[in-house]
């Protein structure tokens, strides 16, 4: 049976890491597949994850199943991340949670209720991050795209966003990044958020918020502003929420699925539909990493830890893109790449084309995939200058 088949390709950024790994020169840049690193090129356990840890092992007394929901005390703490204060919804029964595994288990459980749903056709950005699109096509949805970014200015081309949208049909899904957004870095501002809660209200679209990287723009409670004003415009959608790259989880799997619907008896049924899709698929999700954000949410000292290490690495990431875009600059001659510096998170895309990057990867060993994205966290201070100049060949 299985001669029938032909391998596939490597997914390219989980590609792009190995052939990193496996590359023997001595000067080499990893700005590849999309993870913190710190100044040293290292991942590593953030402080208040490894306490969380200990405790968990001192307490927990089974392994027993947790249920489909997962851990109650960890999807109570993301429904307030997400929703801010969401007693409303959670007093109306209007709100549903569940633990997920990864972010990317969220994803499924939307796509997969948007299929129930009747939706036929997805909505993303163009670009987004590649798991958008292989999920939704691997779901046997259609793809549609609405334009992003202007890479001329770096910022949000809101016009032709709302020209592309005015396409959608009733009925339609749309997945729209929260803070940070991969590849590009450019944000919504918050009145953009507003309108584009209207739209998707006024033209019955059904949408998907991916929030993956809470905290690393501005901060916990700004980087939330537009995605929560969506969401009270918006009220009956859904939210996947990754804790991966914000609390460094990323092999632990931990994410939550969260919906608002419009009355309790919809919230109840979506709820028995995700968990219909999680039993049917992975059945039940990790318990590990939920734990560990439960344990920091639910003590005052080791979220105030968490925190302080959060802002460490956005304000490096920050310093990063600062010192990447004045090198650009001054390498190239030209302001273009200045906006760099007002872009967000751990992404942002230079202008090259496929070729130019596989030309960086063999000529300098400078790791980034086709679409030109980097991720800012794979800088190191002191490599700035090489990195700008190897980029300033192609740009
Ligand atoms: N959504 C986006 C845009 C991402 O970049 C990621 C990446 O890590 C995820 C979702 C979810 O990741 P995970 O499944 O590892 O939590
Ligand atoms: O975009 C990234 O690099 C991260 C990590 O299949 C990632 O989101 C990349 C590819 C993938 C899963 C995670």
């Amino acid at each position: 049976a299985f001669e029938s088949l032909n391998a596939l390709p490597s997914d390219s950024l989980l590609g792009l890491m190995t052939a990193y790994r496996e590359d023997t020169r001595a000067e080499k840049f990893d700005l590849g597949v999309g993870v913190y690193k710190d100044d040293s090129g290292h991942t590593p356990i953030m402080s208040a994850v490894a306490k969380a840890e200990a405790v968990i092992l001192e307490q927990q007394t089974t392994k027993v199943y947790e249920g489909p929901r997962g851990n109650p005390d960890f999807c109570a703490a993301i429904e307030r991340f997400v929703f801010g204060d969401s007693s409303h919804l959670i007093e109306k029964g209007r709100l549903i949670s569940m633990t997920t595994p990864g972010g990317c288990g969220a994803l499924y459980l939307g796509v997969g209720l948007m299929k129930r749903l009747g939706v036929k056709t997805v909505w993303l950005s163009r670009p987004t991050w590649p798991n958008h699109s292989n999920l939704v096509k691997n779901t046997g949805l259609a793809i549609a795209e609405y334009d992003y970014a202007n890479p001329e200015t770096g910022t949000v081309d809101f016009e032709s966003l709302m020209a592309s949208l005015s396409r959608t049909k009733r009925g339609d899904g749309i997945i729209i990044q929260g803070p940070c957004h991969n590849p590009t870095g450019i944000d919504l501002s918050v009145q953009q958020w507003i309108d584009l809660a209207m739209l998707t209200v006024e033209r019955g679209v059904i949408p998907m918020l991916d929030i993956a990287y809470h905290g690393f723009a501005g901060g916990l409670e700004t980087d939330m502003e537009g995605a929560r004003l969506f969401l009270k415009i918006a009220e009956d959608s859904m939210v996947s929420y990754s804790c991966s790259k914000n609390f460094g989880l990323y092999r632990e799997r931990t994410g939550c699925f969260l919906g608002q619907a419009y009355t309790k008896r919809a919230a109840e049924a979506v709820m028995t539909h995700v968990a219909d899709i999680s039993r049917t698929s992975y059945s039940m999700p990790p318990a590990h990493g939920a734990a560990i954000v439960a344990t920091i949410l639910g003590d005052p000292a080791l979220r105030a830890e968490w925190e302080a290490e959060l802002t460490g690495m956005r304000d490096r990431m920050i310093g990063l893109r600062k010192a990447l875009a004045d090198a650009l600059v001054a390498k190239t001659g030209s302001n273009r790449l200045a906006a760099l510096a007002d872009q967000n998170g751990m992404f942002s895309q230079i202008p090259v084309t496929p070729e130019a990057t596989k030309d960086m990867r063999e000529t300098h060993g400078l790791y980034l995939p086709a679409s030109g994205r980097i991720n800012i966290a794979g800088l190191r201070q002191t490599d700035i200058p090489r990195i700008a100049e190897i980029m300033a060949e192609y740009l």
